[in-house]
């Protein structure tokens, strides 16, 4: 059995390790190995709920932390994660809440069904508005040891941690074994020989793209800067 304790106190040694945090994503803390939490996926829980996904066939492709705590407090704008994942279109992340999580300090907030919707074609917060009334919401209300599961389309958020207390989510993204991406199983095989093995961040977009969108962003800005300031160019 999984001990909530060891894998909380787990997390106190790396969040005291990473500081200052990413200024990127400032709540996120990204682990490169199960073993990094003490290979916690062998528990029978997490097993009974990786058979129920994927055929029994289940790997992982992602491991982190995200957390609020009184030095992170700030909400986290509606989105869906499935932009920002590589790979198919069926993936869940399976929340381990490590602290309690409740509205006060800024628990996850999922709006049911919205996973529906697939993915988008774009990056970004979502229009609220365009949500239809009366759709259910799950407002996490979790003690140490729940797990929240959520499809990677699903449209999410979560508030403002108002009471300044730790709000850690352990999570691991699961994907079908037979992802390219998939890092190892969690239960089941994997029958297919392709994988890939660079590293997903950390790449060189510039010397990849000559012409991507982001860099048609950057040369538009740096143009607009120079109109603003003309002297300076
Ligand atoms: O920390 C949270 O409340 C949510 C974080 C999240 O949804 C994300 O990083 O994709
Ligand atoms: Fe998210």
């Amino acid at each position: 059995m999984v001990r909530i304790e060891e894998l909380l106190s787990r997390y106190n040694k790396l969040s005291q390790s990473q500081k200052p945090a990413d200024a990127q994503h400032p709540t996120e803390i990204r682990l490169e190995t199960l073993q990094s939490m003490g290979g916690f996926t062998e528990d029978d829980k997490i097993q009974d709920i990786a058979k129920k996904l994927f055929n029994e066939e289940t790997g992982w492709d992602f491991l982190r932390i995200v957390r609020k705590d009184a030095e992170h407090r700030e909400p986290v704008f509606l989105h869906q994660d499935f932009c920002y994942q590589m790979g198919s279109g069926n993936s869940y992340s399976l929340f381990i809440a490590l602290t309690p999580n409740h509205p006060d300090n800024g628990g996850i907030c999922v709006h049911l069904g919205t996973h529906q919707l697939g993915y988008l074609g774009d990056a970004g917060e979502l229009n609220s508005n365009v949500l239809p009334e009366g759709l259910p919401t799950l407002q996490a209300n979790l003690s140490p040891g729940d797990a929240l599961i959520m499809h990677s389309a699903a449209w999410h958020e979560s508030g403002r941690n108002n009471e300044g207390s730790d709000r850690v989510y352990l999570e691991l993204h699961l994907v079908s074994s037979e992802s390219p991406y998939s890092k190892g199983n969690i239960c089941g095989f994997k029958q297919s020989s392709w994988s890939f093995n660079g590293a997903l961040i950390n790449r060189d977009m510039n010397r990849l793209f000559t012409n991507s969108r982001s860099q048609r962003l950057q040369d538009f800005y740096s143009q607009l800067q120079d109109k603003d300031n003309p002297e300076q160019s």
